[in-house]
């Protein structure tokens, strides 16, 4: 029987990205892509769309139904700085789904779940430097709270069910077609688009704090090399450490100047730098590179460069309209 996929979240800043590699690969007809309100264009046009609410489970299971679903890609959430300042509903968006999906895979309804962790799951007292992949995990936000209760649910379902749930732990993620919303990451996605329209940036964060980073295509490619993974091949059913890059708002900044000599960047730090300093600053994935053969393709340098050539073109598209 063919894969038959649905994304919960697909308009994200992940989900949007994922859902056309995957129907680039599954083909348009066997990925629903799915939110609680409708997408862009290219979202709507490529292929199945339905609103669910993701914390409602008869709403999937009517979908999962409709379109004999085998695998759910979980992507809707709460993010790190959006959930402090709405704790329970972050937590309820962010654990209610999760209950829901796991529930349907216990009673058989999915073959196959994604569920994104995040480094937010570690927390001020995790090893700042190559953060091990089993370490203290006392994260201080509400969104790094619910990763790791979902961590551990994914596990107690996969030990106790049978379930087979696989997880990522995301470092901040870098994409130029889709705008983040609500992390503490965002600052390194936004100072492309200002550096291109205004020259400036304003920082949300200090200088020098060093954060794991990846870029899109790097963590789209991952997270459907996890999935397609031998089941045999998988030793880690809370989630796996990812890594990439890893660089401060100066590095990036001098980065952009290569290109934009006369950009200039100004801090101005906010509730969101203590958040960014309870993180890790390097993360050790070796797990995921030896189990499931992980290795990441983009630097600071080529993510730049890739960003900033597509934005120049898009911006002289949408000028020639
Ligand atoms: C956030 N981009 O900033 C997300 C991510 C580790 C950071 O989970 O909340």
């Amino acid at each position: 029987m063919s894969d038959t996929i649905l994304i919960l979240g697909a308009c994200g800043q992940i989900g949007t990205e994922l859902t056309q590699k995957l129907r680039s690969i599954y083909g348009a007809d066997n990925v629903i892509a799915s939110d609680i309100r409708e997408g862009n264009a290219e979202m709507m046009s490529s292929g199945p769309f339905e609103i669910i609410d993701a914390t409602n489970q008869e709403q999937i299971l009517s979908v999962v139904q409709k379109y004999k679903v085998t695998q759910v890609y979980l992507m809707a959430a709460m993010l790190s700085a959006t959930a402090e300042k709405y704790p329970l509903k972050g937590w309820d968006l962010n654990m209610t789904s999760l209950l829901a999906v796991l529930e349907l895979a216990k009673e058989k309804h999915i073959q196959k779940i994604y569920w994104p962790s995040s480094m937010a799951a570690f927390g001020p007292t995790s090893p700042k430097m190559n953060t091990p992949q089993q370490t203290i995990m006392e994260p201080s936000t509400v969104y790094g709270i619910s990763k790791v209760a979902g961590e551990h649910w994914c596990n107690y379902y996969h030990d106790k069910y049978g379930v087979d749930v696989r997880s990522i732990r995301y470092p901040g993620i870098i994409s130029w077609k889709t705008l983040p919303g609500g992390g503490t990451t965002d600052y390194a996605v936004d100072i492309y688009f200002d550096a291109l329209k205004k020259g400036t940036f304003e920082c949300f964060l200090s200088e020098n704090t060093r954060l794991p980073m990846m870029y899109m295509d790097d963590a789209i490619n991952a997270t459907i090399q996890l999935m397609q993974a031998d089941e045999k091949s998988i030793q880690i059913r809370t989630s796996y450490n990812l890594a990439a890059i890893s660089f401060t708002p100066a590095e990036i900044a001098t980065e952009i100047k290569k290109y934009i000599p006369e950009f200039t960047i100004t801090y101005n730090p906010d509730f969101r730098q203590a958040i960014a300093d309870s993180w890790p600053q390097l993360i050790d994935d070796s797990a995921a590179r030896k189990d499931w053969g992980w290795r990441h393709q983009f630097d600071l340098a080529s993510m730049t460069k890739d960003i900033i050539t597509n934005l120049q073109a898009k911006a002289e598209e949408s000028a020639e309209v």
